[in-house]
């Protein structure tokens, strides 16, 4: 069984084998995870986004880590919240499966995820939250991840995934 565990703080500092970046489709940066992910870990990895031609919503796309505690990282793009009614909730899944996916793939046992979508993006935090939850658990058998962290960025995220993860 993997542990699924909430966690507060920066995600950049975290010393496990991917973390996952909450990134828009250019992948060339931005605000939020995003710019605290490129900031931390150095110029390189904008000249790695680059060669991946960007990533769709709901996809999600490996660089190295370079300057980060984390081998690797997974660039992945949840979807803006419109109301809800525009497949918000599947897209934001899809992220949180593709990046268990390149998990898989990469060999990665250890996983930090943010609270994807939920800062500039808008989705609403525990509806993301019971989401990133359930993917997780629906979708993590067979991939070698033994440990995911959920990373809160704020007292009201760590709150709502303390109570969804008893
Ligand atoms: N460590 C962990 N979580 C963080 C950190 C950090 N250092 N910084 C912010 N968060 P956001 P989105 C939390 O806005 O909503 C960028 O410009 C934050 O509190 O980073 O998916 C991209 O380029 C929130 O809970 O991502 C896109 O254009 C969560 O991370 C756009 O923002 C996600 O907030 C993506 O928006």
């Amino acid at each position: 069984m993997a542990e699924l565990i909430a966690v507060s703080g920066d995600i950049t500092k975290l010393h496990v084998d991917a973390i996952v970046n909450a990134a828009n489709s250019s992948l060339l940066g931005g605000g939020g995870v995003d710019g605290a992910i490129h900031r931390a870990a150095g110029p390189e990895l904008l000249d790695a986004c680059r060669k991946l031609h960007g990533c769709a919503t709901g996809d999600a796309k490996a660089t190295p880590g370079f300057r980060l505690p984390a081998r690797w990282v997974f660039h992945t793009v949840g979807p803006v919240w419109n109301g809800g009614g525009q497949g918000e909730e599947e897209k934001l899944a899809s992220c949180y499966r593709r990046c268990l996916e390149l998990a898989r793939e990469h060999g990665v046992r250890s996983i930090a995820f943010p609270a994807i979508s939920t800062g500039i993006y808008g989705f609403p935090s525990e509806r993301a939250a019971k989401i990133a939850i359930q993917t997780v658990r629906d979708d993590i058998e067979g991939t070698g991840v033994e440990r995911v962290e959920f990373v809160c960025f704020g007292e009201e995220t760590r709150r709502i995934y303390d109570a969804l993860l008893g």
